[in-house]
């Protein structure tokens, strides 16, 4: 279904010529109930989408465009288990992770997924649990303090960034991530821990991404280097995977192997066993809650009419810039240190599911544009570095400013400050400075200087964001920040048809190594163009300096 030959596409287009000179500020001016109107709450969150470029009659057009381009249908095929990743012939299942372990029967294939989900669970959980209270212990009798957890991609963004976000309920175990097959990344960590007290959790779905299992041997090595026997290694080794056969291989137990399946992406799973260092970190009950976060956003995303959606309104207003304004990327600032790394998560998250050029079932070339480049920093921060290109750019970059409400640290006034900082970002991005404006505030300038400067200092304003705000960072809100991401991400993906589940640029990048590795090794010849021919050569002669 291609969307652009929807009525409502037409409609869309159209209606952006139309008003595209309309500024912000005057529709604040003319319509005092804006925000009112143009808000929604959930218990712990409020959305505010009044600063868009845009009217009722704007986000009527938008909701027909979702009902026209079929979401509701596609939505629900993907709560039901149908094989909505059509190119792997699976379905995309994570909003069952979530559910409760007495919701209805959910079928994959005729099975009823949802008690083999909570074993699964229970079964991480309650592993997690004996760790933290010692009654898994290392080999040598020592309590583990630490949890090393290699993975890469979906298998380490979503649990580092939770992990990070929730570092204030941490317990009693630290947890670091390796990701990279950069021996610097996993040669830091080992520097900081100790193998008689060190459980190391191997994620890959696959088991067989070479940077995970380059580290994961990395990790065997020095362990026995460190004087511990193969026979300990099931005491700190543990994995999480669907491909049981290649975890024994390497000599993990199978007691000790947690189980994902493969109807659960790498990017939407950290809801499974693949978040166990945030089992570790915050412990069973705060993993439930997360949980419990997640699966309000789903029972709001699922059962909410489109017009007061917010996953849908988001993911709407995200297509009306891409597609009818011609941005090219969306910023992510969440005014939040513990989420420092929510922009790294989201990256991923949206840009290798929605990253694709052609349609989900008959695999045709669109000629719309799809995925925006999701880019962000943690704010204060960005103010002070890329938030000029923002304000006085030539691009139109659409922000989502989220912000939580409070903090438990209570230190000075330096909460206040923060929010202080996003709201009027926000209000600047979107009211702008006229010249006017701008020449009355450089009374102090002499009047030669005076145009010139004033010019320099008008910001057109006109430029959207939508303003989040959440309670406090906990693990309920977490959990329904990244759901909420994940609605977005995959209703974009439905009014656009394409397949919001696969990733075959990210299984290319998988093997194009593989031909160039054995030629640094000096065991094969190179044959490639004269750049990566020249490349090897300089490495060659660099090495045997
Ligand atoms: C995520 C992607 C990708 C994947 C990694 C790791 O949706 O599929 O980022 O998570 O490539 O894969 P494994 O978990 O199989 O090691």
């Amino acid at each position: 279904m291609n969307p652009t030959l929807t009525p409502a596409w037409q409609q869309l287009a159209a209606h952006q010529a139309a008003t595209e000179s309309i500024h912000m500020r005057e529709q604040f001016a003319a319509e005092p109930d804006r925000f009112e109107r143009m808000h929604e709450r959930l218990p712990g969150m409020l959305v505010d989408f009044s600063k868009n470029r845009i009217s009722e009659e704007t986000l009527d057009l938008l909701c027909q465009l979702a009902e026209q381009t079929g979401i509701k249908e596609k939505l629900q095929a993907m709560r039901e288990g149908e094989l909505v990743n059509y190119s792997e012939q699976r379905a995309a299942l994570h909003t069952a992770l979530r559910l409760p372990a007495d919701a209805a029967p959910v079928y994959v294939r005729g099975e009823n997924v949802v008690p083999l989900l909570h074993q699964a669970l229970d079964a991480a959980l309650s592993f997690a649990e004996q760790v933290l209270s010692g009654e898994h212990k290392g080999a040598t009798g020592e309590r583990i303090t630490d949890l090393v957890h290699i993975g890469i991609g979906g298998s380490d963004l979503g649990p580092q960034m939770a992990a990070l976000a929730l570092q204030r309920f941490w317990r009693n175990v630290r947890v670091h991530f390796v990701a990279n097959a950069d021996d610097a990344a996993i040669a830091n960590v080992l520097a900081q821990v100790k193998a008689e007290t060190t459980l190391f959790s191997i994620a890959s779905k696959s088991f067989g991404t070479p940077e995970t299992l380059l580290n994961a041997h990395a990790a065997r090595n020095w362990f026995l280097q460190q004087g511990m026997k193969e026979a300990d290694i099931r005491q700190h080794f543990i994995a999480i995977s669907t491909n049981h056969q290649a975890v024994q291989a390497f000599g993990i137990a199978p007691e000790r192997t947690f189980a994902m399946f493969d109807w659960v992406g790498g990017r939407y799973s950290v809801w499974s066993a693949i978040g166990f260092p945030l089992m570790v970190a915050v412990g069973a009950e705060r993993f439930r809650e997360f949980l419990a976060g997640a699966h309000a956003m789903d029972e709001h995303f699922f059962n909410t009419p489109f017009r007061h959606n917010i996953p849908v309104l988001l993911a709407l207003l995200g297509i009306w810039y891409s597609n009818f304004y011609g941005a090219e990327s969306h910023a992510v600032i969440p005014y939040s240190h513990p989420l420092r790394r929510f922009a790294a998560h989201l990256q991923q998250l949206d840009m290798e599911s929605n990253g694709k050029h052609t349609t989900a079932i008959a695999g045709e070339e669109v000629d719309w544009q799809t995925g925006p480049i999701i880019w962000g920093e943690e704010g204060v921060n960005c103010q002070h570095a890329f938030f000029q290109l923002i304000h006085q750019g030539t691009r139109l970059i659409p922000v989502d400013f989220i912000v939580p409400m409070s903090t438990p640290y209570g230190i000075g006034r330096q909460h206040r400050f923060l929010v202080a900082n996003a709201f009027a970002q926000a209000e600047a991005l979107m009211r702008g400075k006229t010249f006017d404006e701008a020449y009355a505030s450089l009374g102090a300038t002499p009047e030669a200087e005076r145009a010139e400067l004033a010019r320099q200092n008008v910001f057109h304003g006109n430029r959207p964001s939508n303003t989040i705000l959440v309670d406090d960072i906990t693990p309920y809100t977490l959990g329904m920040l990244i759901a909420m991401y994940e609605h977005k991400v995959v209703t974009q993906g439905a009014v656009w048809d394409i397949n919001s589940f696969d990733q075959w640029g990210v299984e290319y990048g998988k093997v194009l190594a593989k031909t160039i590795e054995p030629e640094l090794a000096g065991e094969a010849q190179p044959a490639h163009d004269s750049s990566t021919n020249g490349l090897i050569a300089y490495f060659h002669e660099r090495q045997s300096r």
